[in-house]
């Protein structure tokens, strides 16, 4: 009936803990500000501002988008496809409001958005959407043949005029890059981590440590 529409959120997720949410925040400008000032970025910079000699300050190139988290399933109110299904899965329900440790494996940036791969556990996939791939294969063709769970990641940023949907696309395009075996140019080791170009203004920084991110699976209502 009408009552368990409303029921059904815009979107279901980890929360990072607000403890973490700075310390993600914190690494993810650190690693913007170190980026900008590396001569492998500058020499790609035309990638981020359309011009030869253009600066960009990466810092401020980006806009954050609220309060971190990795999205399990857009559900649009019920709206989008899968969202009831999704909504009213056993598992759902029983780890609705549990905290979980996300671990983040890796920092990306694009000319589009920044953000933060998770590697999700057996457990963690569980509650990710068998679909959330398959998905994504109308603008990313090769998403379809990537594993369960390769889309997972939090947003840290957007720029201007850019939906955070794309930080999940922007990610699948580089998976399936390093799954169609381009290696990608490793650039530099950095105090993070690796970082690696795949071209058209994508970086990849592999991160030495994962960063542990607890983290509660809940739902988001605006
Ligand atoms: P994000 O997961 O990359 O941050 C509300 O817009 C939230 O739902 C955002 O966190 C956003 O992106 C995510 N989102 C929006 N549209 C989506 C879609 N079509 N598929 C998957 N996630 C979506």
């Amino acid at each position: 009936g009408p009552l368990e529409e409303v029921s059904i959120p815009f979107y279901f997720g980890w929360f990072l803990l607000s403890s973490v949410q700075d310390k993600v925040r914190c690494t993810s400008m650190d690693f913007l500000k170190t980026l900008d000032t590396l001569e492998a970025f500058k020499k790609h910079m035309i990638d981020f501002t359309g011009k030869a000699e253009k600066e960009v300050d990466l810092e401020q190139y980006f806009e954050a988008k609220g309060t971190l988290h990795c999205t399990t399933k857009f559900c649009d109110y019920g709206k989008a496809e899968g969202a009831k299904e999704y909504a009213l899965k056993p598992t759902v329900k029983d780890f609705y409001g549990s905290t979980f440790e996300l671990s983040l494996s890796a920092l990306f940036v694009t000319p589009r958005t920044v953000g933060a791969r998770v590697s999700l556990t057996e457990e963690q996939l569980l509650l990710w959407p068998d679909d959330a791939e398959k998905e994504a294969a109308s603008v990313v063709p090769a998403a379809a043949s990537l594993p369960l769970g390769s889309r997972a990641h939090v947003t840290l940023g957007c720029a201007e005029g850019v939906e955070p949907v794309q930080t999940g696309l922007d990610l699948l395009e580089i998976l399936a890059l390093q799954q169609e075996g381009q290696q990608g140019e490793l650039v530099e080791e950095m105090e993070l981590g690796s970082l690696t170009y795949y071209g058209e203004g994508r970086w990849l920084l592999s991160l030495r440590e994962p960063i542990c991110a607890p983290a509660c699976f809940s739902s988001f209502y605006t």
